[in-house]
């Protein structure tokens, strides 16, 4: 089992990273990063499929048999999200990116909080809830409405129904997406996985990809996954909490070896 490490008083102890140990370096993020946000979790307690099924709700099925439905829940969601603020893990990610050059930010996540808090090279590998596309000519549009009562807008090209923009289970992610994502793992010298519960497919084979090509994995998340046993550190709590501490004493490991 990787050796597990809290927050002590002073800060995690010593991980021993430093800068250069970490680049080439991807991070993968899940609805657990964006939690202390205020936004709700998937599988969690008081996650979403706790009181909705995912078949009835995020499936392309759900939305031919009840687009009104899918609509009503998306726009619940972007307007909880709305009022979601960046936490200090977003915010980490996005000061480290200033730093480590060779960095690629993947999430599942479709909240745009990682792009709110200012990050930048970000993957956005189950879409965007702030992008509609048309479920006939394939036209993207920016949709920031939050208004819970908005019916499910037509095509400006087509006249036909809109969707929200992202990846639906039974759906194909999309292909270009994938094989970055997939490429990046191959090559990375560190992997971040913060916040997933790694149950999703086929996301959740990026560890595995970057464990195989020799990467160190780091894992954060208040509970152990089914990835945990491969993780070569676990920081295990609140990644608003773990992810400054550690990023600190990697910064502090740096400029001693200097
Ligand atoms: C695909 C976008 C090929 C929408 C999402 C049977 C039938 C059909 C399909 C399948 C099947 N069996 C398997 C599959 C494949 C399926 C899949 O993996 N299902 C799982 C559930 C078994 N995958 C797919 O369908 C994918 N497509 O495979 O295409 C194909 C085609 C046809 C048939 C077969 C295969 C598409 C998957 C994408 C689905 N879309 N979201 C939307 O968001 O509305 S998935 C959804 O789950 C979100 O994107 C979410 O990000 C993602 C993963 O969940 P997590 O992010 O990990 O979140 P979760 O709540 O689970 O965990 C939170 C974690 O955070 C926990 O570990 C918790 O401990 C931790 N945490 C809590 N608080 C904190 C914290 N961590 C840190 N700090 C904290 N404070
Ligand atoms: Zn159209």
């Amino acid at each position: 089992m990787p050796q597990s490490t809290r927050i002590s008083p002073s800060g995690i102890s010593p991980s021993g990273i430093s800068l250069a140990d970490l680049e080439p370096l991807v991070v993968l993020t899940g609805a657990g990063i964006s939690a202390e946000s205020g936004v709700p979790t998937f599988r969690g307690e008081g996650g979403i499929w706790q009181s909705h099924r995912a078949e009835d709700l995020a499936t392309p099925f759900a939305f031919e048999r009840n687009p009104e439905l899918v609509w009503e829940f998306y726009n619940w969601r972007r307007n909880l999200i709305a009022q979601c603020s960046p936490n200090p893990g977003h915010l980490t990610l996005a000061q480290m990116e200033i730093v480590i050059k060779d960095f690629l930010l993947i999430t599942q996540n479709v909240d745009g909080l990682h792009h709110v808090a200012g990050s930048i090279n970000i993957l956005e590998i189950h879409g965007s809830i702030w992008q509609i596309k048309c479920t006939i000519c394939g036209e993207i549009r920016i949709y920031r409405q939050t208004d819970e009562a908005s019916t499910v807008p037509m095509c400006q090209v087509c006249g036909e129904l809109m969707r929200p923009d992202v990846v639906w289970f039974g759906e194909m992610l999309d292909q270009e997406k994938l094989n970055q994502a997939f490429e990046s793992a191959a090559r990375a010298n560190t992997m971040l996985v913060i916040g997933t519960s790694a149950l999703v497919q086929p996301v959740n084979t990026l560890p595995l990809i970057a464990k195989e090509a020799g990467a160190r994995l780091i894992e954060i998340n208040p509970s152990p996954t089914p990835l945990s046993p491969i993780m070569d550190m676990r920081l295990s709590g609140p990644s608003g909490e773990m992810l400054p501490g550690w990023w600190d004493e990697v910064k502090k490991v740096s400029l001693n070896s200097n």
